[in-house]
């Protein structure tokens, strides 16, 4: 395996202590690599969310992507938008991956015009939207405030538009629960992550990344006012939901 700069072994030495995750320039620097290794599904959510895009952005209207990263959604977007007069607007908290995400933008010869902002999503105003992209973000907001979020990016939707939402999820079922671990786990190390490299990045995330189960995040979508939330995509424990306003 070509271990260039890209290659994300973050956790592939023993570490005395193992301190919580946090999107760093290091993280930045390895993030489209670790992401496609551990997250199963990722291209496919990826891709439909540039579909989507397509199909319901409004003339006139915003494309959000909360939790931008990289750009990964915000360039699927951008080359799917037919609509005329639309921005995509690109928002993250971490300034190494706004940083890296400009230059992305930067680098890419879409049209549609792309605003980045590095802020904290609840510092964020949501309006006049078409398409809201949630791509495994809502996972790191502290539960108490997803039920807010949430009911603000409905709130911003015109009628008609709709949020992606993915996420890593969890199950009421114990035996389920670990049968999913388990496959997931099966996943990364298909992909070249060693046993260490699983149990230290799963210590890292433990209190950063919180999941809900589907049950809760139907219930949320429902009670912000969104008139349909459905699964349209699962691989073990990682979904995406559509929900329309
Ligand atoms: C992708 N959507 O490639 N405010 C703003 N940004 C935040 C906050 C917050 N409160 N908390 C976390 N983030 C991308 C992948 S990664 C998913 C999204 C993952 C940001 C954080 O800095 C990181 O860039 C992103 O949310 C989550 O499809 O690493 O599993």
């Amino acid at each position: 395996m070509g271990k260039d700069s890209n290659h994300d072994d973050l956790y592939a030495d023993p570490l005395a202590q193992v301190a919580g995750f946090a999107f760093d320039s290091k993280v930045a620097a390895v993030f489209p690599d670790m992401i496609k290794r551990s997250v199963p599904g990722y291209s496919t959510i990826i891709n439909m969310t540039g579909q989507l895009t397509e199909r319901y952005a409004r003339a006139g209207s915003r494309c959000y992507d909360l939790g931008c990263s990289l750009g990964a959604s915000t360039l699927a977007m951008r080359h799917r938008l037919q609509a005329a007069d639309c921005r995509i607007i690109g928002v993250d908290n971490s300034p190494a991956m706004i940083h890296r995400c400009r230059q992305v933008i930067e680098a890419d010869s879409g049209e549609v015009p792309v605003e980045l902002v590095c802020a904290d999503l609840e510092a964020v105003a949501i309006a006049r939207a078409s398409v809201v992209v949630l791509n495994f973000t809502l996972q790191f907001i502290a539960p108490g405030q997803r039920r807010a979020l949430i009911a603000r990016i409905h709130d911003g939707l015109l009628p008609g538009g709709i949020l992606v939402l993915s996420e890593k999820v969890t199950f009421a079922d114990p035996e389920h629960q670990r049968l999913m671990t388990e496959l997931h786990h099966n996943f990364k190390r298909a992909n070249g992550y060693s046993d260490l490299e699983i149990a230290q990045k799963r210590s890292a995330l433990e209190d950063v990344l919180i999941p809900d189960t589907l049950e809760a995040h139907r219930d949320r979508l429902r009670e912000a006012g969104f008139a349909s939330a459905e699964v349209w995509f699962q691989c073990f424990n990682f979904a995406s939901l559509i929900a329309i306003r």
